[in-house]
Order: C-alpha cells, then structure tokens, then sequence
C-alpha cells in the first residue's frame, strides 16, 4: 500500500490534471469540427480527437509521472504496464478523459473527465470533473467526498416516498432489462432519468441529487472515481470489481443505502 505522503501527492496531481484536461476538452469542444470527427467503437460507442488527446494528457500528468500503470477508455492498458500490456503492480489509474462522449459531440453539458486510482486493487481516490458546471467531485477513502471543497453526502432517502433513480444503458447489453426496469420502477412510484454519463451519475449519487444509479454493464473506467465518491459520501456500492469487473467490466448499483435492498431486489444487483 502507498504511504500517505504518495497518496497526497497522487490527489493533489489528479485534481490538477482533471482542471487542466476539462480545459483541454472544452477548448477542443469551442475549436475546429476536426477535433470532434467521431469514430465509432461500437454501435453508438463514440470516441474523438479531443478523447484520445484528454487521455494523453492525463496519462502523462498521472500514471508515467509517478511510474504507476493505467488503464484507460481509449488507451487500454498503458503507462508501466508490462510489454504484455497486462497490469503490473499495485498503482493503478483507471481514467475516462470525457465520461458522456455523445453529449459532448452533441454539445449537452453532461459529460466529465473521470479520474480514479486503485491502490493494491483498491478504489482509492476519485475525482470527476464537470467540466460545463464547473463542479469538481472529489474522494479519499476514509477521508470523505467533497463538492469545490463542500462535503457531500447521500440522500439519506430525504424524498423517500418519491426516489430519483438513474438507469444508464449502452449496446453493450439487450434494452430489454432496461426496458423492463422502467417499467418496475413506475409501477413503484420511482422517477427515472437517463443522462448519458455514469461518471456524473455516481457523483449525483454522492452529492444526494439522485438516490441512485444502475447499469446493467458497465466499464471501469467509467466509475473507477464514482465509487470513492459514492462510498466515501456514506452510500452503498455493489462490489463491481469482483470476477474480471476491472478488465471487461460489471453491472453497477449505487444507491443511498435506504435503497438498497428494494433495488437489489428489483435489478438482481448485489
Ligand atoms: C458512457 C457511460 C454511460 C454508458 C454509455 C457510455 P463514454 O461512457 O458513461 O453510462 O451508458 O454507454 O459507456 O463512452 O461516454 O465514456
């Protein structure tokens, strides 16, 4: 395990990453269309110039400047990672330049630079930057989570009787699970909203604007931060890095802990 010292130093560098990266983005947002020329991973899985350049810089800023390895949306595994390219040692960064690709490249404000550390395999740090409300997420583990400084907490279930629950979805799983989740969740008098970034739909979890967030699949480098955020802010997470939730990713529930058992139930979660 890394020692306080490294710790600090390692947060400090991704607080100052996420600002300088979020500039980068929005400034490559406001540019030329080229840098905004989308290639597509998968069916409606974007990625453009200002992603792969985001991810460049915080690579640099991050994992090659403390020697740590990292695993990123664009990059795969890179910085110290072994020449097989599988991860070496205990110091990993899991990083999304932009968390919400579509609504970038379609000019919502719902998108963020997603910054998370594991130490020993343990999600450890998290900052999300949102970049157009200029609301920098950030979390230690045990040492709580914070809004620009503020402290955050989970809902505590203050709307119990009418929950705001966020479902994301990708291709990568069959819309019928989803479908029929919405379905539940009306039938249980529980709002439901879709907002394209699970990054920023952890941190509303943590900041106690949402009750929760589910995904049937979702990649790690997505929420890597959110999780710190969301448990450091008193909620619950299910335990996404269990199996190979690291390298091929897992379903998601974060929740104000109220909510839990009901949501578990109703999504098979755990
Ligand atoms: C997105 C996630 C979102 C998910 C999308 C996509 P990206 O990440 O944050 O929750 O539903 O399919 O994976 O691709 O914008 O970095």
């Amino acid at each position: 395990m890394i020692d306080e010292d490294g710790l600090d130093a390692r947060l400090d560098a991704a607080i100052a990453a996420a600002r300088e990266a979020g500039a980068l983005a929005a400034a490559m947002r406001a540019g030329p269309e080229a840098a905004l020329a989308v290639t597509e991973k998968g069916v409606l899985d974007l990625c453009t110039e200002a992603d792969r350049a985001v991810e460049r810089l915080l690579r640099t800023k991050l994992a090659d400047h403390f020697g740590d390895a990292v695993l990123g949306e664009e990059y795969g595994l890179g910085g110290t990672a072994g020449a097989s390219g599988q991860l070496t040692g205990e110091r990993l960064w899991v990083v999304d330049p932009i968390d919400g690709t579509f609504n970038f490249v379609h000019g919502l404000p719902q998108w963020a630079v997603s910054i998370g550390f594991l130490d020993a395999g343990v999600p450890t740090l998290g900052v999300v930057y949102h970049v157009t409300a200029d609301e920098l997420f950030v979390a230690r583990r045990g040492a709580g989570a914070t809004v620009n400084g503020a402290p955050i907490q989970v809902s505590g279930m203050r709307h119990a009787d009418r929950p705001l629950i966020e479902l994301g979805w990708s291709r990568r799983r069959s819309i019928t699970p989803y479908l029929e989740l919405i379905a539940k969740l009306i039938g249980e008098d529980c709002e439901f909203r879709r907002l394209g970034s699970a990054a920023l739909g952890l941190a509303q979890v943590a900041a106690g604007r949402t009750d929760a967030y589910v995904e049937f699949h979702i990649n790690a480098w997505d929420i890597a931060a959110g999780l710190v955020l969301v448990r450091e802010a008193g909620g619950w997470t299910s335990d996404f890095l269990a199996g190979d939730g690291l390298t091929r990713g897992n379903p998601i529930l974060a929740c104000t802990p109220g909510l839990q058992a009901r949501l578990s139930a109703l999504t098979g979660i755990a």
